[in-house]
């Protein structure tokens, strides 16, 4: 066994006596040094030394985005200056950003994780992985970056844009792995069809490294079936590291945790209760090796499942249900939830058009309207008005049966809605103006 991946496999017991020792050590570190959490411990009546098992974690308060947004820039930061080395920040949607200070060991210990998970992929030394993730204050970039050049592969950091250029990077370096969000490589795969570029006969690719925004297992199969490749998951977020928090494993098909690092917790997102393993809410994690912002309880508000079920690959470390939503991308549209990946799910059943979409709300005197615009596949663009229509009526009804409501569909022409080389803005929601 390569002594990297060691804590994927140690036996249970051994792994959350590890884990108490470092709940144990953050939660005083952070007593000591943060006086939000501290104030917030103090008005709970919970101490420190209150912290005796793993569970008495549910005694200790959340953290939340809002936190980290009023104590910008550097009010959560526990560790001195002088020891960071690195600066994150994330835009967010709305108001202030957030800013994460990394010590060099919160970047080691990220490293290791992402380097983990390109383990548990199959990758290694010999490897040529392509980070397409964007370079900078997001995490994508530098994150696989690191992970990468501890594996030992042979790092090619093209960052996101320029795609004809990443086309040509990777067929003259070799490239075996390519990582970028899921909708920069769809718009990769359609460059490349341009270009007259067969994955399979022209490039060595055989896995693609994918995360920072939901995809579902449908939109996977036709990657992988386009491009002849593998293609993995990838999990993280800026405020507890970045990429590699969580990553897929083909045993599974869910993402394990590399909870030796990152302490997940299922809550009910109502109550806030604690709910047992098996059981979807929001997921919550704890950091367990960070000195420049460690955070403990931090609320994600991504919805998930921890797994029972001991996997097949052997490792012991917990295994949770691929990410399809967070709670604040759902839609309540006429009083029903709508989660976009839903729509993905319908569109990629549809022969004829292409899992590009984009769900546009719009207020009006009575119901909100609800559009779907759809771009259709190159081949089955035409000017014939019956077929467009039965095309139509076909999306409308797929859509239909999994999402509960009638929306519009408008039928685009093929390429004719944005592109990301980042994360893509799949809703525009013009009630909330
Ligand atoms: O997206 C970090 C990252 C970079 C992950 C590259 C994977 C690959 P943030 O910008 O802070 O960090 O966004 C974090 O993105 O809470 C999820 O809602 C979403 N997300 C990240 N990975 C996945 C995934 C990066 N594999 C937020 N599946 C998270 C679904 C994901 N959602």
């Amino acid at each position: 066994m390569n002594s990297l991946s060691d804590n994927d496999f140690l036996p249970v017991e051994r792994l959350r006596e590890l884990q108490l020792r470092k709940l144990q050590k953050t939660v005083a570190y952070e007593y000591d040094r943060v006086a939000l959490f501290r104030r917030r411990c103090d008005e709970k009546g919970v101490k420190p030394r209150d912290i005796e098992t793993l569970k008495d974690i549910a005694k200790l308060p959340f953290m939340i985005k809002t936190d980290l947004r009023d104590e910008y820039p550097l009010g959560l930061t526990a560790a001195p200056m002088s020891d960071i080395v690195r600066f994150h920040c994330s835009s967010g949607t709305t108001g202030k950003p957030i800013c994460i200070p990394n010590t060099r060991n919160d970047v080691e210990v990220w490293a290791n994780a992402t380097a983990r998970c390109l383990e548990m992929y199959g990758l290694g030394k010999g490897d040529v992985l392509q980070v397409s993730y964007g370079y900078g204050l997001f995490t994508g970039g530098l994150g696989l970056h690191y992970g990468g050049e501890l594996l030992g592969c042979s790092v090619l950091p093209t960052g996101a844009g320029n795609t004809e250029k990443q086309l040509m990077l990777m067929k003259d370096l070799g490239t075996t792995a390519i990582a970028c969000t899921p909708s920069y490589f769809l718009h990769i795969i359609e460059v490349a069809k341009k270009l007259g570029i067969d994955f399979r006969r022209d490039t060595k690719l055989r896995h693609g490294i994918f995360g920072a925004e939901p995809w579902t297992d449908q939109m996977r199969e036709r990657i992988e079936t386009e491009a002849g490749i593998t293609a993995h998951d990838i999990y993280g977020l800026t405020e507890v590291s970045g990429p590699g928090v969580a990553g897929s494993c083909d045993h599974c098909r869910g993402l394990h945790i590399f909870e030796d690092h990152y302490y997940p917790e299922i809550i009910d997102p109502d109550t806030l209760e604690p709910l047992p393993d098996g059981e979807e809410g929001e997921l919550v994690f704890t950091t367990l090796d960070r000195d420049g912002t460690p955070m403990i309880r931090y609320r994600t508000r991504d919805l998930t499942r921890l797994q029972t079920e001991r996997c097949a690959c052997g490792r012991t470390i917990r295994v949770m249900d691929r990410v399809h939503a967070r709670s604040d991308d759902m839609l309540i549209v006429h009083g029903v939830n709508l989660f976009p990946s839903q729509v993905e799910t319908a569109l990629l059943g549809v022969e004829g058009v292409a899992p590009h979409y984009q769900i546009v709300l719009t207020p009006t005197d009575t119901l909100d309207l609800l559009e779907i615009k759809v771009e259709m596949r190159p081949e089955s663009f035409s000017d014939n008005i019956r077929e467009l229509e039965a095309l139509r009526k076909r999306v409308f009804a797929a859509v239909k049966q999994i999402i509960g409501l009638s929306p519009k569909i408008t039928l685009v022409e093929p390429g004719s809605l944005p592109r990301s080389e980042g994360k893509i803005k799949r809703v525009i929601d013009l009630r909330r103006k």
